[in-house]
């Protein structure tokens, strides 16, 4: 098989970069090590910014997300038992935010795919990125006992923060920053209304709690947890008790609580990998680097190295220049390391660390005091919460 773009990983880099490619005339082909099933099953992230569903509708994949996606144009940071809304909309000129699931984007964009008739290979093992510098890269994979090659002009690494793209790069080519968060958040849905209509961070002694949703009748909910917390030892009773504990009053007895059907821990951690070009080999999305998901950036950030990824192959393909895509990873780490420092400020702002002491919490409280009696020290919040330009 020759493609002009062979794409590593079926997650919403990979997908939305080939949707965007095909709108241009470009082919490609995405390769997958887990099922189609699998892929559909994640629950991640939901808060889309606007240069992310920009780039979903100029995929021409918007029209669900418009109609089922939620606009947010403020959410709420709840501490010291009371509640503090951050104005999204009237703090950055008229942007806001659009809570629409991870889980749904990628099945849009897995949905048109198909129906256009573009090649995706799930359930691919050992899968190789080779030659990418030299001219003339190719892939090899492993599928029901027999080796397969595909040539290509480009390979796009995006599989994510355990692929095998950011492996295939010689050990003193690349440079990573990592830090290590001493929590984790454990996370449910439940078939329940959201406790507001607004997202709510709280920070509380007991640890961060984020109300979240997917829908009207749908809610994401979140509490920080210790890295050896185990999912089995938290029944339904148990995760809604801690949940109410770490909310003001108001929204705990508004709380309506039900069954859930997704528990599951995740780890937090910062994570940068430089340069995100090796040759004709590029890294996007969490194959390159990792945030905290306290800003909601992750997935964002993704989208921002599709942005660039993309104008610089159609910059290449239309014969113009090769420009962009000697500026991609510059251009695109800029914008990350951007959200990998809000990232981190957020989630030092609203998290109890176990080494702090009291200094660190006196800190803290002023920075949330700050925030809640400064224009300016909101400001930079929202600027950032909504996304920075491309
Ligand atoms: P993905 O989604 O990990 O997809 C990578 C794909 O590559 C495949 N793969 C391989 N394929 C072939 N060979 C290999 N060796 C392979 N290794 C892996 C995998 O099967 C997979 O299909 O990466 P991508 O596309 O870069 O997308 C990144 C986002 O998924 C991620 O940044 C977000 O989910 C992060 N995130 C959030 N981001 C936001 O912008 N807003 C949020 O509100 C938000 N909340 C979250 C989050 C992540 C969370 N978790 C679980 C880490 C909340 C949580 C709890
Ligand atoms: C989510 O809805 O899953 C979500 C929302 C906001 C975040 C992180 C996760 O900051």
């Amino acid at each position: 098989m020759r493609v002009k773009v062979a794409i590593i990983g079926s997650g919403p880099s990979g997908l939305l970069l080939g949707q965007l490619l095909a709108t241009a005339g470009i082919d490609t082909v995405i390769i997958d090590r887990a099922s189609r099933e699998h892929i559909l099953g994640r629950v991640r992230a939901g808060v889309l910014e606007e240069g992310t569903v920009n780039l979903m509708k100029q995929a021409g994949v918007g029209a669900r997300m418009e109609a089922e996606g939620l606009p947010h144009d403020g959410f709420s940071l709840a501490f010291d038992g009371r509640d503090h809304r951050i104005d999204l909309f009237g703090l950055t000129g008229g942007k806001r935010v659009m809570v629409y699931g991870q889980t749904e984007l990628t099945r849009d964009l897995i949905e048109q795919r198909e129906s256009d008739g573009r090649p995706t290979i799930y359930e691919a093992c050992n899968v190789a990125p080779q030659g990418f510098d030299s001219a003339r890269p190719f892939l090899t994979y492993d599928k029901d006992g027999v080796t397969h090659r595909i040539d290509c002009d480009f390979i796009a690494g995006c599989d994510g923060f355990h692929g095998a793209s950011r492996k295939a790069v010689p050990e003193k080519a690349i440079r990573t920053f990592e830090k290590v968060y001493p929590f984790g958040w454990l996370g449910i849905l439940a078939d329940v209304p959201p406790v507001s209509e607004e997202l709510v961070y709280a920070n509380h002694p007991q640890g961060f709690a984020l109300c979240s949703m997917r829908s009207q009748t749908r809610s994401r909910y979140y509490i920080q947890c210790a890295l050896d917390e185990k999912v089995d030892d938290w029944s339904d009773a148990r995760f809604w008790d801690e949940l109410r504990r770490r909310l003001p009053t108001h929204h705990a007895e508004a709380m309506i609580t039900g069954p859930s059907f997704e528990k599951s821990i995740a780890p937090l951690r910062s994570f940068v990998a430089e340069p995100m070009r090796f040759g004709r080999l590029f890294l996007v999305g969490d194959a390159a680097h990792i945030v905290p998901p306290t800003g909601a950036k992750g997935l964002n950030l993704a989208a921002s190295d599709v942005h660039y990824l993309f104008t610089a192959l159609l910059e290449h393909y239309q014969g113009r220049s090769n420009a962009g895509i000697d500026a991609y990873s510059a251009k695109a780490l800029g914008r990350v390391w951007k959200a990998v420092r809000f990232s981190w400020w957020m989630t030092t702002m609203l998290h109890r660390f176990p080494e702090a002491g009291d200094f660190d919490q006196k800190i803290q409280e002023a920075e949330l005091d700050y925030l809640t009696h400064s224009r300016a020290a909101e400001t930079v919040l929202a600027e950032n919460y909504v996304g920075l330009s491309y």
